[in-house]
């Protein structure tokens, strides 16, 4: 019953920050997630009998991957396969199962804030037994695995109803079909004081949270509306749909427009959120503010202890190299740590793992905690609740009064996105060859304090991690970053990050993109940025 399949390797199936991320078609060709899935198989050891997670963004081809997985893993020789009614868990819950039930691994089947549909974007991202995304040293055995490929197995059976909670068997592997948001709901009341919450909503507090017709719109309306009694209709595009409605599931003030003009207007609730295709990521707006994610990352690891579940204090903070430095503002003046890994949620799990870090960060709209081992969305719409709970303020107070206490850390993200590689490499080219000599130089108001291609030490296993984002960092906490994307699925993506630290109450008032306007020139002409892309501003401005 097991079919032993002959296959040649496929060109291209790196995974990229967080998984193998591609455009629909290209994992529709034959054998494409079946060669990318027996790689993972096969460079993992000592799986037989144990447990596998398996749960998708609902997003197109999800079930028929779904389903691939499931015969592939029970021909591999899992034990037990857990997976999501539907085929549907959000990546924080894949990630809260695997802890749970101690299982071996499970895969994610997303390409999280990417647009879904059929000409839209598809992925794969295998996570480890802690509950997080496999690290570099695994992702490159699968990578290389992918160039010798010869054959894949698989159970040759008929489909299995994973519409139905349940159990069911292919051969010896249990199939378990389960609630994809229980065991997700349990971990949040442990962390958090739900009749505090309830409390909040009662006292009249009002909320929209936008799913963006991706995953988290079960999770919100299970635990915003039905377990902590937030009105009716507070969760908005709450049903996981193939193509997301045709929308751009990433939460950010572009993307999430019409959560952005509520807020921004006379009739917005108290507090608006958002999160993405997978529900990882979040977007936190209150009253005529838009949080950045790294204010929202700073100011969260400055009250996490008002949670029962951070009530003991927090060991460290960690936040990737491009997010803003406002979280070292907080680490200082708490005399912990502060960790600067490189992009990807994966670079925390070691700090996670060894207690160094409680509290994790991300610009790209990622927050997360020692609870899990992946960003969480929810969680940290429910750590903003928690602080909105204790303190009855509104959000634009809080994060003013946190500006006034630490300083205010302006920032911007320009995207340039479907730049041709060779222009892209281009840009960063430019920039490496002048970095050893850029320190000193003055730009303006601007002098370049040092500059570097950012290296990552590993301090848990010692792993160095290399070329990981072009650094330009100005005297008085200016800076600008320079690196490409590792999700996009189409040319290059060039990111560049720009900041300013204004420690001043009477100049932190200043539109940000005014605010940064003599880092964005210095960003520019350092890198040639218009010049070799051929775009005279950025795609996406966030
Ligand atoms: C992934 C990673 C994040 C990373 C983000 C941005 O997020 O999990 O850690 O910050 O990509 O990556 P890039 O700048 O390379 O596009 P997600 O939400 O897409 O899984």
């Amino acid at each position: 019953m097991i079919r032993t399949v002959p296959t040649t390797p496929i060109d291209g199936q790196k995974p990229g920050t967080s998984g193998l991320r591609k455009k629909v078609p290209v994992y529709q060709q034959p054998h494409y997630v079946e060669n990318f899935v027996q790689s993972i198989f096969d460079t993992l050891e000592g799986f037989a009998g144990k447990t596998l997670i398996v749960g998708g963004d609902g997003r197109f081809y999800n079930r028929e991957v779904v389903q691939k997985i499931l015969k592939m893993a029970a021909a591999a020789g899992f034990g037990r396969i857990k997976v999501g009614q539907g085929g549907l868990m959000s990546t924080p819950a894949v990630s809260a199962v695997i802890r749970k039930y101690g299982a071996f691994g499970g895969i994610v089947l997303s390409a999280s804030h990417n647009p879904g549909g059929p000409d839209g974007d598809f992925g794969i991202k295998y996570n480890i037994g802690n509950g997080g995304p496999a690290p570099e040293k695994i992702t490159d055995a699968i990578f290389a695995r992918t160039k010798t490929i010869g054959e894949y197995k698989i159970a040759d059976v008929p489909d299995v109803d994973i519409d139905q909670l349940g159990e069911a068997k292919i051969g010896d592997t249990v199939v378990e079909v389960v609630d994809p948001v229980a065991d997700y709901a349990e971990l949040m009341q442990k962390l958090f004081d739900f009749d505090a919450l309830r409390t909040l909503f009662k006292s009249g507090f009002t909320m929209r949270f936008d799913a963006m017709s991706a995953i988290t719109g079960p999770y919100a309306k299970r635990i915003i509306e039905g377990l902590l009694g937030a009105a009716p209709g507070t969760v908005v595009n709450d049903t996981p749909l193939p193509d997301f409605g045709g929308h751009h599931p990433d939460p950010n003030p572009v993307n999430a427009h019409d959560l952005y003009e509520l807020m921004m207007g006379p009739n917005a609730p108290d507090f608006g959120a958002a999160s993405d295709g997978d529900g990882d990521r979040n977007l936190i707006i209150g009253r005529g503010i838009f949080v950045t994610p790294s204010d929202s990352l700073a100011i969260l690891a400055a009250h996490a202890d008002l949670a029962p579940g951070y009530a003991k204090g927090i060991a460290g903070i960690a936040r990737s190299m491009p997010t803003s430095l406002a979280a070292d503002q907080v680490a200082k003046a708490m005399g912990i740590k502060i960790y600067e890994t490189p992009t990807g949620w994966k670079f925390f799990g070691n700090l996670l793992d060894a207690g160094l870090a409680t509290i994790c960060g991300e610009e790209s709209a990622g927050t997360g905690s020692n609870h899990i081992r992946e960003k969480d969305g929810v969680w940290a719409v429910l750590l903003w609740l928690t602080l909105l709970a204790k303190r009855r303020q509104p959000v634009i107070h809080i994060v003013r009064e946190h500006w006034a206490k630490y300083g205010r850390n302006y920032y911007s993200r320009h995207d340039y996105e479907a730049v041709p590689t060779e222009a892209a490499n281009g840009v960063m080219e430019a920039i490496r060859s002048q970095i050893s000599s850029l320190p000193g130089q003055s730009f303006g108001k601007l002098k370049v304090h040092s500059a570097d291609d950012f290296a990552y030490h590993d301090p848990v296993d010692g792993s160095d991690s290399k070329n990981q984002g072009l650094r330009i960092l100005f005297e008085g906490g200016s800076r600008a970053v320079f690196r490409l994307s590792g999700t996009g699925t189409e040319g290059a993506t060039l990111r560049v990050y720009l900041e300013r630290y204004e420690p001043d109450t009477a100049h932190q008032d200043i539109e940000t993109q005014a605010a940064l306007v003599d880092v964005i020139a210095v960003a520019r002409k350092i890198s040639g940025i218009v010049e070799k892309t051929g775009m005279a501003e950025p795609t996406v401005v966030t």
